[in-house]
């Protein structure tokens, strides 16, 4: 939990700030309101904000309700008002603008400690309902809710940006042997390496999310057909290179692959893309599995050596 404290007075900045010391939390210290909205609204902003009422400028209320317009991405800030003000009807107007909590100036240091504890553990709360809803339970890879919106979000950027997204739909081949012959759970043993298997050979902005029971979507942003045909190969052999040890038996895994790419044909929606790597994921089936294809226009489908 990273803290930020918005206060003018330079030196309640220096007594809270002693003590947010003191307890080992990480902070950082603001002055006025713009500056803490500037630094809000960033990627990686503070989860737990003190704000101070009274600020040049851009006041506390403001700020607090300009927080939970940010809150639409899913990341809350919890907003603890600091004030001399003590009348019931101030606490109201700050818990309508949306502050979580309230404490009265001089802050009582064991009453702070005690406020914070308290949004952490909603922070944390909120932090394990949002990965459930995220995230696939077997494997923790992205689920299929979240790979999708993903997926929307990455092709709109590569229309705004004119730079491809490639789209890699893998298969697992005859999966359901697995299951038939060693049972559920070594199927789904073998699913969780497969997926940590993927996960280990993408990069820090490539994306994959389970798609399915035994199907996973990955994003390629800024990647070409051509790149992202070799780069999925490799995954391939990657999955299939070493059997999968399970407690029931070493099983061996191979993974069949369809790939294409948004941004060629103006005009495609999500679902025209999805359909394409099917199609192209269909081919590598019928072209006996293990293997990877890629959708063409025109109907044939190539694998990586076709395109070099
Ligand atoms: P193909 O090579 O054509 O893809 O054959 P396949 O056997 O992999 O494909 P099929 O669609 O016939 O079977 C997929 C199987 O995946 C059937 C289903 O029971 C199994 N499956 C889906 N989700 C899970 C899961 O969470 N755990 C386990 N153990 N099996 C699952
Ligand atoms: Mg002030
Ligand atoms: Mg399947
Ligand atoms: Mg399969």
């Amino acid at each position: 939990m990273r803290i930020m404290l918005i206060e003018d007075s330079a030196l309640d900045r220096r007594r809270i700030g002693r003590f947010l010391k003191q307890w080992s939390l990480e902070y950082v210290a603001v002055e006025n309101g713009a500056d803490a909205w500037s630094l809000l609204q960033s990627p990686d902003a503070p989860s737990l904000v003190l704000l101070d009422w009274m600020l040049p400028g851009l006041d506390g209320i403001e700020l607090c309700r300009r927080i939970r317009t940010l809150g639409a991405n899913g990341t809350y800030i919890y907003t603890v008002m600091l004030t001399a003000k003590d009348k019931k009807q101030d606490l109201l107007t700050a818990m309508a603008a949306g502050a979580d909590d309230y404490l009265s100036k001089p802050i009582d240091p064991s009453e702070l400690r005690a406020r914070l504890m308290v949004g952490k553990r909603i922070l944390d709360l909120q932090q394990a309902l949002r990965f459930a809803a995220t995230h696939d339970f077997l494997t923790t890879l992205f689920n299929r809710s979240e790979i999708l919106a993903s997926l929307k979000r990455e092709v709109a950027r590569s229309a705004r940006e004119n730079k491809p997204t490639a789209i890699i739909l893998a298969d697992l081949d005859h999966f359901k042997l697995i299951n038939d012959s060693l049972g559920h759970a070594a199927g789904d043993a073998v699913l969780k390496e497969v997926a940590q298997r993927l996960r280990s050979d993408l990069r820090t902005y490539d994306l994959v999310g389970r798609y399915g029971g035994e199907e996973f979507l990955l994003l390629l942003p800024n990647c070409d057909l051509i790149t992202a045909s070799r780069r999925a190969d490799e995954i391939r052999s990657l999955v299939s290179k070493n059997a999968i040890v399970t407690t029931f038996a070493k099983v061996p895994v191979t993974v069949s692959m369809g790939v294409t790419v948004s941004g060629c044909t103006r005009g495609l929606t999500i679902e025209d893309l999805l359909q394409q790597a099917d199609e192209a994921l269909y081919h590598a089936k019928q072209n006996g599995r293990n293997c990877v294809r890629a959708f063409c226009e025109t109907g044939t489908n190539a694998g990586p050596n076709h395109l070099r």
